[in-house]
């Protein structure tokens, strides 16, 4: 039986054709019918479906780490939720929330909290993520509304992306970019990013600016607009003000293309090509996202682009407009209802007494909160303090994401009651949590959510709740009941809550707010579940959908007019020293989700990079007399990261480092980035500053580096300075480094792994070899080398599969010979298992193109998200 469902991973909000199998699987493939994807998937989108089953769930309840029933555990969560409150006062609990929850999920959550506890001391991942674009846009157009649609990046004639690497991180997006530049040469595509990175591939001018100049550069571009008679009068006079002031800010700024040029640390021709490009361009998209919002200045940074549109008019019609992409699948339906600390509810916040007084009689909530409640930084300060005695934190793992991640542990040891609903039993978080509550994960939950152009789409359930698991909804309604709401948490299914959602976006609106999808306030189950995707808002006048916004130049302010803000020259909190001379840029990688929660679990998302890494420019490279692929250490006084070398060209600038935001204790010893970045925030949204961070880099120099594969069943404590972890199946593997001498290895293994059937040593050549058996099959083997060599793993995979091992493969064991699997290299293409050693022998023998390598190996030719990789090999080689 086939379903329409959503992709839970980014904000593209693809739509996927979900295949229920007979044998309880599913077989995933592109929704050829939603407006987001047609039909595509990139490579997380088409491995969900190995990401499902009960293997790392959790599966009941848990009080202290042990199961419980869901009634002692709601009982457990609403009593010491009252008795907190009851001492303390409402300010006294908080949630934190997650921009993966779906929309029924987050509304029922933050009525709870809002509406009934009393209190706004709500808040959500999505203040790490999209805070600062959401007050960029309230600042300009007194809404927080995304004017665009992703038909606008393809009707564009000139494209700018800014801090944004989204042919890994928005790859059907990226998808859609590359095939409108294939049809439309003119279109012209220009990536700000200190960083060259994939997405650089379809440049035409790539800036690599200095981290945390963008507001600078815009302003720049905005006086050189005015200056160059670029400007659009009318618009500005009709639909604008304070136009004056941001200009006059500008200027005294900056008085020359070469003045800006200098402070972002760019080629002035390069600028001076984008700025031409820009002020002859009408149709400009500028596509923002987390080197933009991750910023001490990142408001500063939106609405220094915003100032640009604003002043060319261009922004409300086909092909143009200021677009802040969304990260998380659900980031935009947590804004719709009102899921960040400062907002209330459906668009409404603090800001005036009616607003407040509306959503009151709406919920008939007399309890209502009044002012703004902590946002995410805040708030684990605030639990520290101990001002903040209970917490419940919903799908997201604040334990990895979150800056200065010690003190957010030491918070979390420190909170009297920290409950936490997850859908799997081991991340970071669950370790502080007193109740552990399961919930549904995708294929099991049942909803809405909002892509990043405001089209909100179904996720629909597909197969039943793994053990004990309940739907986020369900687990807070009940919790509600039970601390005495139970008139207000009815809900017996999502289409219930949509509904009220909906009539609350409706509800005394007139038109007054952007958040409007009242045509849905008496939805029933059965229009619920035929639900098309459609784009907000929806109302009797546009019951279709809105696929653009304020094509008519009225915007949500009290004049109707948009503003312009004035944007001054601010610089980064986290400054390099002498003993931090290093600057931290942290991000993602194609193939894995965030702290690798879920993503985690697909080996074949670790083909393209199985551990954490460093990313440096050679030239710092030689003056730390580190190679490629040696381990290197990131030093702060908060803490350490260790990770292997990545040697770059020219992709990195000198002086910065780059980091995966992915790997943290679950799956390394130091592979925690969070752990090195302070807790320093944009001062008007609250989002943290964690593309700028301040480090020390030094070699590791491990005195023996090892690997261990072992069956995944076996409990391992690994006293070593550095491991990491690379999923397999049934097997885990594992890289081992340490600075401390190994003397007897044999030893080790016994004490470390269990029983030791055959095993060699060369002292000499410092090699040591070993394996264990359970029965007649292997169940780990051991391998130390000297420093430096890794040799390939698919061989020892193939011997793990063996029922019954024989002696002389035993032996090629020990003497890693006799195997014929071939290595295939780093993985490139992640869909049809394109190794690099394919795709070089490929080149070798001839292909020049991307074209003529997918016809002979397939690469590239399914979500396309290794194009970018295939064509600098091509380039490398022409080289
Ligand atoms: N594969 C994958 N895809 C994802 C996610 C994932 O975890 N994995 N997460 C999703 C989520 S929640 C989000 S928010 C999005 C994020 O998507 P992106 O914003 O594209 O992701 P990042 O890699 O965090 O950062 C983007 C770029 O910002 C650059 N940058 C750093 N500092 C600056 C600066 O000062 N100025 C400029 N102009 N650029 C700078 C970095 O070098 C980096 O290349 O991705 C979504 N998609
Ligand atoms: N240094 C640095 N830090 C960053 C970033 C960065 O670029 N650099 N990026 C920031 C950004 S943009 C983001 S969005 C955050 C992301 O950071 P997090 O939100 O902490 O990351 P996830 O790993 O996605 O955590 C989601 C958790 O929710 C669980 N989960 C998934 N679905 C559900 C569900 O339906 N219900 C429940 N109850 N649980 C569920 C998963 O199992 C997982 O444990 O990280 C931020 N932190
Ligand atoms: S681009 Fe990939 S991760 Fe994002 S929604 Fe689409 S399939 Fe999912
Ligand atoms: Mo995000």
């Amino acid at each position: 039986m086939h379903k329409m469902t959503t992709c839970p991973y980014c904000g593209v909000g693809c739509g996927v054709d979900a295949d229920i199998l007979d044998s309880g699987s599913i077989g995933v493939k592109g929704d050829k019918s939603h407006p987001s994807n047609f039909g595509r998937l990139c490579v997380k989108g088409s491995a969900l479906h190995e990401v499902l089953g009960a293997d790392g769930r959790l599966l009941t309840p848990l009080i202290n780490h042990r199961p419980v029933s869901w009634d002692h555990a709601l009982e457990e969560v609403s009593s010491r939720f009252l008795r907190t409150i009851s001492e303390h006062g409402p300010d006294s609990v908080a949630f934190y929330l997650s921009g993966q929850l779906l929309t029924e999920d987050y509304y029922v959550a933050n009525k709870l909290m809002k509406g009934f506890i009393g209190s706004a001391n709500v808040d959500t991942n999505s203040r790490l993520c999209m805070s600062s674009a959401v007050a960029g846009y309230k600042r300009a157009f007194g809404s927080d509304t995304v004017p665009c649609s992703y038909e606008d990046l393809e009707k564009a004639e000139l494209l700018v992306l800014v801090g944004s690497n989204a042919a890994w991180n928005h790859p059907v997006l990226y998808q859609r970019m590359n095939a409108a530049k294939k049809k439309n040469p003119a279109l012209n595509v220009v990536v700000i990013d200190p960083r060259r990175t994939a997405t650089c591939d379809l440049a035409d001018l790539h800036i690599a600016l200095k981290p945390s100049t963008d507001s600078e550069l815009f302003s720049g571009l905005l006086r050189f607009l005015a200056d160059s008679d670029a400007l659009n009068e009318t618009y500005i006079d009709q639909y604008t003000e304070g136009f004056e002031g941001a200009l006059e800010a500008a200027r005294q700024q900056f008085d020359s293309i070469a003045s800006v040029a200098e402070y972002c640390d760019v080629d002035e021709d390069s600028l001076s090509t984008f700025y031409h490009w820009f002020s002859a361009t009408d149709k400009v998209v500028t596509f923002y996202s987390q080197g933009v919002n991750q910023s001490f200045s990142g408001t500063d940074n939106s609405n220094a682009i915003i100032n640009c549109h604003l002043a060319t008019g261009r922004i409300g019609f086909e092909g143009a407009g200021p677009f802040s992409i969304t990260g998380q699948p659900n980031a935009m339906g947590g804004r719709e209802v009102g899921g960040l600390a400062n907002q209330l509810a459906a668009h409404l916040d603090f800001s005036t007494e009616a607003s407040i007084d509306l959503v009151s009689r709406f919920w008939k909530a007399p309890n209502i909160a009044k002012t703004e409640g902590l946002k995410a930084v805040e708030l684990f300060q605030a639990i520290e303090a101990g001002t903040v005695k209970a917490v419940w934190i919903m799908g997201t793992n604040p334990a990895v994401s979150l800056p200065n991640t010690h003190q957010v542990t030491a918070a979390l040891e420190k909170c009297p009651l920290v409950v936490v609903s997850d859908c799997m039993a081991s991340t970071e978080t669950l370790k502080y949590a007193d109740v552990c509550l399961p919930a549904t994960g995708w294929s099991e939950k049942d909803g809405t959510v909002t892509n990043a152009e405001r089209r909100i789409s179904r996720q629909r359930s597909l197969l039943a709740p793994t053990g004990e698991a309940r739907h986020d909804w369900w687990i807070v309604s009940e919790v509600a009941k039970r601390m005495g709401f139970a008139e207000a948490f009815t809900y017996q299914h999502p289409a219930e809550i949509f509904a009220e959602h909906a009539a609350l976006s409706g509800f005394e609106n007139e038109g007054t707010r952007d958040f409007d999808i009242s045509l849905y306030k008496d939805i029933d189950i059965q229009t619920y579940d035929n639900f098309k995707p459609v784009q907000w808002p929806v109302t009797a006048a546009a019951p279709y959908g809105t696929a653009r916004m304020f094509s008519d130049g009225r915007f949500f302010t009290p004049t109707t007019r948009a503003r312009f803000v004035p944007i001054h020259t601010s610089s980064p909190v986290q400054q390099v020293t002498e003993a931090l001379p290093y600057l931290l840029n942290t991000g993602r990688i194609r193939d894995q989700w965030h702290t690798m929660a879920v993503s985690g679990r697909a080996p074949r998302l670790f083909q393209h990079r199985d551990e954490p890494f460093v990313e440096l420019h050679q030239a710092d490279a030689i003056k730390e007399h580190i190679s490629d692929g040696e381990l290197v250490k990131l030093s702060h006084p908060q803490g350490d990261y260790i990770g292997r070398a990545r040697v770059m060209a020219s992709e990195q600038r000198r002086g910065e480092l780059f980091v995966p935001m992915h790997w943290n204790s679950e799956f390394s010893a130091l592979g925690k980035m969070g752990a090195l970045l302070e807790s320093v925030t944009d001062p008007i949204s609250g989002q943290p500053e964690s593309k700028h961070g301040r480090v020390s880099l030094a070699k590791l120099n491990p005195c023996w580096q090892g690997w261990l594969m072992c069956r995944s069943d076996i409990e391992l404590n690994l006293p070593v300075e550095y491991w990491s972890k690379v999923p397999k199946g049934d097997l885990s593997f594992y890289y081992l480094a340490d600075t401390v001498e190994l003397p007897d290895a044999l030893a080790w293994c016994k004490t470390h792994l269990g029983e030791v059937a055959v095993w060699l040593e060369d002292k000499h050549n410092q090699n040591f070899r070993a394996a264990g058996l359970k029965g007649h099959r292997l169940a780990w083997t051991f391998f130390v080398m000297p420093y430096g060599e890794i040799p390939s793993t698919s061989w020892l995979e193939a011997m793990f599969a063996e029922a019954n091992l024989s002696i002389e493969q035993r032996r090629f064991i020990l003497s890693m010979t006799g195997c014929d699997v071939e290595d295939p290299g780093a993985m490139i293409c992640s869909c049809y298992q394109v190794g690099s050693h394919a795709i070089e022998t490929a080149i070798g023998q001839g292909c020049t193109s991307v074209d003529m390598l997918g016809q002979q190996l397939k690469c590239g030719t399914n979500c396309g998200s290794c194009i970018p990789e295939l064509n600098e090999m091509l380039s490398n080689a022409v080289k």
